[in-house]
């Protein structure tokens, strides 16, 4: 088994002099015999994913190098809030309407595409996303838990009526539903509860699974960064994906320190 600490150094001196060649050339020889014989053999799988996975297709992330996405002066988690959205729903929307722009711009990467191949691959398979571009979905992904919700989706606040939506930009903001309603994100915003029915499913899987991968997120957000330590004690073997450690790295088995769409390519060939 490979313990973060020898395969780690190396990575990071290599990734620090921008050998990002060689860094790659030393993880496909990193992805041990132990990884692979697991890989092989696992029937159940499980991917919980966060907003790293989509940087190589052009969405920012919210932190990672450090500081938290700032827009318009207001930190994400406040803009994303649900304090934010009913004192100015309209300021709310507008930094929707700019993720939108972005998103709708987006396309799936080849970690995304990735983990589309494996679906086919694995008795069980689940992907666990914290977000909410739907890129998975675009990818080919079919089992995909959204426990933020979705970019696409919106909520009317008068009669509760979910619809998709998909105008960039918006015609109007914020948008109304047909019943004159104001609509908002169908996505969980900080301080709100998630769907306790999408949230009981993944704590499900997590701790069923053989093999947890954990890809792209700074495992700072709860509940959702509460999923790998169910899976270590449902008695899986984690590994995480990520160019710089997190919190979860002290609990994984295996750390592939490396860019999402370059690393799982290169797991999925071993
Ligand atoms: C809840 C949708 C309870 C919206 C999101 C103190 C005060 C207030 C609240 C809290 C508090 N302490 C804890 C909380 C709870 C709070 C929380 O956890 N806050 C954090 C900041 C401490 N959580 C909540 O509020 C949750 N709700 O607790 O409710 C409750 C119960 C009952 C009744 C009422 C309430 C709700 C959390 C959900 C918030 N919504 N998204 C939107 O998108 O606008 S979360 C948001 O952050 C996104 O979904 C995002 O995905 C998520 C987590 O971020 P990450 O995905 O990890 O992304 P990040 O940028 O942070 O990291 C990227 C990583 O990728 C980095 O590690 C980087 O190194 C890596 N990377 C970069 N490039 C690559 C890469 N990896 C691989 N390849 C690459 N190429
Ligand atoms: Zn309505």
């Amino acid at each position: 088994m490979v313990s973060p600490s020898t395969s780690f150094r190396p990575l990071l001196a290599e990734m620090r002099r921008g050998r990002y060649y060689h860094c790659l050339r030393m993880i496909q020889t990193e992805i041990t015999e132990e990884l692979k014989r697991r890989f092989r053999r696992a029937r159940r799988v499980v991917v919980l994913t966060g907003a790293g996975i989509s940087a190589e297709s052009g969405v920012p992330t919210f932190r990672g190098g450090g500081g938290s996405a700032v827009w318009k002066g207001f930190p994400f988690e406040q803009i994303s809030s649900a304090d934010m959205l009913t004192r100015d729903p309209a300021l709310v929307w507008e930094w929707f309407n700019y993720r939108r722009e972005v998103i709708s711009r987006a396309r799936p990467n080849a970690a995304h595409r990735a983990l589309a191949d494996w679906e086919k691959r694995f008795e069980s398979f689940v992907i666990i996303t914290q977000n909410i571009d739907d890129l998975h979905r675009a990818a080919g992904s079919r089992t995909v838990l959204e426990l933020h919700g979705n970019i696409w989706r919106v909520r009317c606040l008068s009669c509760g009526r979910v619809a998709e939506n998909r105008q960039v930009p918006l015609r109007e903001i914020p948008p109304k539903c047909a019943c004159g309603g104001v609509l908002r994100p169908d996505v969980v915003l900080f301080g709100e509860a998630l769907p306790g029915e999408v949230l009981h499913r993944a704590q499900t899987e997590a701790a069923r699974g053989e093999l947890f991968f954990i890809i792209g997120t700074s495992a700072i957000v709860y509940p959702a960064a509460y999923l790998p330590v169910i899976a270590r004690r449902g008695g899986a073997y984690l590994i995480e994906v990520n160019p710089e450690a997190t919190p979860a790295s002290r609990l994984v088995d295996v750390t592939l320190a490396g860019k999402a769409g370059e690393v799982l390519p290169a797991l999925s060939d071993a």
